[in-house]
């Protein structure tokens, strides 16, 4: 049979989407019914009641949802949200992708479903492999597919040709080993995916609070007086951050929320466990919106940073943390000059928000101490994003307001185990004291010289400089910018390998041979040789605990992540310098190895067996910033656009339905979306100019460097958002996003500030 081509790009059919009024209250009793609804139709009874009792409790299962900590007064429920509940349901499906399922189904014929259907086939069951000119996978056994890795890796003439990316849902152990395997084979190419996530703010605070990490703590939202959602929608990506809010509305917190959309899940939360919350009207969360235009969050800053000077000034130490600021601090004078530069009225017009509400929020801010400000990718995703976050640092240390009980920094992370992937040694740079352990336990050279980041690994493999792409789960394919681009990368590659649980399209697009490795997943009970093991994990704030699944693995064939890394590794390297084989007998042994290496985990397996888990430290939490004990404030540009009349600002943002690239179901029902995704959010005044109408069919298409991208057959949405502000889903649109736009010092791809044009079909 002759190969087809594929198509790397989600299908663009036109879809039968129906619009609907969106629903206005967050969780309530619509969330345990899909919750339930999703469970039913995924699994079998017993892994239901297993699961649910087990998540989020202690010494359960670590939800693979999101980064949320669990509060240590969690009910005997466990603490879950229908997001979770759709995660696990996702993951412990009784659906099985096996050999039969992919001996019916051609590569190229399975390019041609959505990211829905694909998802939809099950569990993968055996290793797969897919040898040049084949057209379906087909079984290969562990021991050659390790053999097959090992001898392609030690072909070639660099281990720098060799790129190994992680997803974040790794726990410790395994993310440790990868990188020690990396680091011992010889290259720092570890690309992961929080370089399209948090990056930024990792590089802008450790550039100012020297400490790469969030400062506060879940009981800091307990006692705070007020709290900034910038740029976050936690009612369908955070879900359980609503029920720290609510508690934080009780304690009579204010919330002001800055986003260009009105998320329902910021308006009103009813408690799915709370039977207050169920029979009334449930809690007000936001007491101030800020609509801004997309990606002048640093406008908006500024402007609150500049009208809070004119108060302090007016009345010297009633506003600004003085005492704070001269012990604490560096650069409060340059500062305060640059300041002067800006025009109130200018920055109120870039930011599109009326004088009235920024006023107020000023005066909140003027008034409180105990300040907590959260983001994630609405901030993180531009050009400048550095720049907006170190403007959040600016206003926070103004205020006295790091470091504090009841105040700090919370950058909410995305992936469940994003944080710990990093603490433990994934990253393209290397840790200083990884530089020098790695030396010392081991006995060999850590590479010292930057490997590729997401971006540059796209790159590297379109140009040819690397032949081997592995892949510690996610979706590399879909999750990154410039779809085609780095379709043409993974597709010139020799090998590509991707360690999943389930299908997805970055298996459908891959080098001349490809391999499939099945893992177990969190839900699942791990046997060892010394018997069931537990992996642990590092949430939002810090707190490093353990996850141990509850459910028999889908397969006798799945691996966990350790082992399929000590594999590989023992087929790689014959010394003896390190024990792979004892350390995935027992994973406590990869836990000591982890102490030796990475500060902050002295007795980890003692304190990992706490129920709590533990604090790692955290220096800013502590107020000692960087070297000199200073935190610095720092002077920060605007961003600039310019767009024509014909552009667009687009966002590519989440629905209620899906889980990055993992797509859960085709409703919306926050944004009024039933049965599609193919859809574009519009001002209806934008959709008039343009001489569209609701339900109209358009193409969008981006104009980088002259180079046109387009992104196919997507529904007109008239919707409450800024005019010139446009909003679609992503993967769908990453197309449009040119690998080489991203943020200045993070290199995050610029998925929240694409510029486009829109044409009627
Ligand atoms: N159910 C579910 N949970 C998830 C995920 C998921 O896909 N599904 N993903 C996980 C991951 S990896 C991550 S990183 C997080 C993501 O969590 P979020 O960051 O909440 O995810 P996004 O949907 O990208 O939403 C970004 C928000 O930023 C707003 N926004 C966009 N541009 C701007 C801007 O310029 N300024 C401001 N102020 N706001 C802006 C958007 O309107 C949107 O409300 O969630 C994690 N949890
Ligand atoms: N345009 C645009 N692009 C974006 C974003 C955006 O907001 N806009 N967000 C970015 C962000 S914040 C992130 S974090 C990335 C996400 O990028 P990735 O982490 O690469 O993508 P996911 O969709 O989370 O990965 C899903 C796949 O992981 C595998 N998987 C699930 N569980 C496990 C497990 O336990 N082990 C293993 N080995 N595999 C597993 C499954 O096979 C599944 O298909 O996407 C980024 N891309
Ligand atoms: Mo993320």
């Amino acid at each position: 049979m002759a190969k087809q081509e594929i198509n790397p790009l989600t299908p663009d059919k036109k879809e039968d989407i129906k619009l609907v009024s969106p629903t206005m209250t967050a969780a309530g009793v619509k969330a345990l019914t899909k919750s339930l609804e999703h469970m039913r139709n995924e699994m079998t009874a017993s892994s239901c009641t297993k699961t649910l009792f087990s998540l989020n409790q202690k010494g359960g299962i670590d939800c693979p949802g999101c980064a949320w900590p669990d509060p240590d007064d969690r009910s005997a429920l466990g603490e879950y949200c229908e997001n979770g509940v759709k995660a696990i349901a996702e993951e412990a499906t009784k659906k099985k992708a096996d050999p039969d399922f992919f001996a019916k189904h051609s590569v190229a014929d399975m390019s041609t479903w959505s990211d829905y259907e694909i998802g939809k086939s099950g569990r993968i069951t055996h290793p797969m492999v897919l040898r040049s000119g084949d057209t379906h996978y087909s079984t290969i056994d562990w021991n050659e597919a390790f053999t097959l890795i090992a001898d392609q890796l030690k072909n070639l003439p660099s281990p720098n040709e060799a790129i190994f990316y992680t997803s974040g849902r790794t726990s410790n152990e395994a993310a440790f080993l990868y990188q020690l395997m990396v680091r011992k084979y010889g290259t720092n190419n570890l690309p992961d995916c929080s370089n399209m996530c948090h990056e930024a703010s990792g590089v802008a605070l450790s550039n100012t609070v020297g400490i790469g990490k969030g400062s506060v703590r879940l009981e800091d939202f307990y006692i705070a007086d007020l709290i900034l959602v910038i740029g976050q929608n936690p009612g369908t990506n955070h879900p359980r951050m609503l029920t720290a809010l609510s508690k934080a509305k009780e304690n009579n917190a204010k919330i002001i929320t800055v986003n260009p959309l009105t998320e329902t899940g910021l308006l009103t939360f009813k408690h799915p466990q709370k039977m207050s919350h169920m029979l009334g009207g449930g809690v007000k969360l936001t007491d101030l919106y800020l609509n801004l235009n997309i990606n002048t969050d640093a406008a908006l800053l500024k402007c609150m940073l500049k009208m809070l000077l004119v108060k302090e000034e007016a009345s010297p130490g009633t506003v600004f943390d003085l005492e704070f600021i001269s012990d604490r601090t560096t650069g409060y004078d340059d500062l305060v000059k640059d300041l002067k530069n800006y025009e109130i009225d200018v920055l109120l017009d870039k930011c599109g928000v009326e004088r009235e509400k920024v006023e107020t929020a000023v005066d909140w801010i003027a008034s409180s101490k105990k300040i907590i400000i959260c983001w994630a990718m609405g901030i993180t995703q531009h050009e400048n994003s550095v720049s907006i976050i170190q403007e959040i640092v600016n206003l926070l240390l103004a205020k006295g307001s790091i470091g504090i009980p009841g105040g700090g920094t919370c950058p909410v992370r995305g992936h469940s185990n994003v944080q710990g992937d990093r603490t433990v040694g994934i990253w393209e740079k290397i840790h200083d004291h990884l530089k020098v352990n790695l030396k010392k336990n081991y006995g060999f050279q850590p590479p010292l010289e930057e490997g590729y980041n997401v971006v540059r690994a796209i790159d590297a493999m379109a140009k040819q400089k690397a032949k081997v792409f592995f892949a510690m789960g996610g979706n590399f394919l879909s999750a990154t910018p410039d779809t085609n681009y780095t379709a043409k990368g993974l597709q010139t590659c020799d090998l590509t390998v991707h360690v999943s649980t389930k299908p997805n399209r970055s298996h459908l697009v891959h080098g001349k041979t490809a391999l499939i490795l099945p893992c177990l997943g969190r839900t699942e009970i791990d046997v060892q040789e010394s018997g069931e093991q537990f992996v642990s994990v590092e949430n939002s704030m810090g707190i490093v605990h353990s996850s141990q699944g509850t459910l028999d693995p889908k397969s006798s064939e799945l691996k966990s992540e350790p082992a399929i890394i000590a594999g590989l590794a023992s087929a790689l390297f014959d010394d003896e310098q390190v024990d792979w084989k004892g350390m995935i007998g027992n994973y406590d042994l990869i836990r000591d190895a982890i102490e030796i290496n990475v500060p902050g985990f002295d007795e980890y397996n003692k304190r990992v067996r706490n129920p709590e888990g533990f604090y790692l430290p955290n220096s800013a939490r502590d107020r000692t910033f960087n070297e000199d004990g200073k935190a610095k404030f720092t002077v920060n540009g605007l961003s600039q656009h310019n767009l024509a009349d014909d552009e667009y600002l687009m966002m590519t943002v989440r629905s209620h339905d899906q889980y990055n690239t993992t797509i859960y179901g085709l409703d919306d029902r926050y944004r009024g979306i039933e049965n599609g995704r193919r859809v574009l959010f519009m001002n209806p005044k934008d959709v008039k100019k343009d001489g569209l109408k609701k339900g109209d069919y358009v193409d969008i298409s981006s104009h980088y460097d002259g180079q046109e991208r387009i992104a196919k057959s997507f529904m007109v949405v008239p919707y409450d958002i800024p005019e010139g502000n446009l909003a679609t889903y992503f993967p769908e649109t990453n197309v449009l996003v040119p690998y080489d736009r991203y943020g200045k010092k993070s290199q995050t791809p610029i998925s929240k500030s694409i510029v486009v044009k829109v044409e009627k079909k």
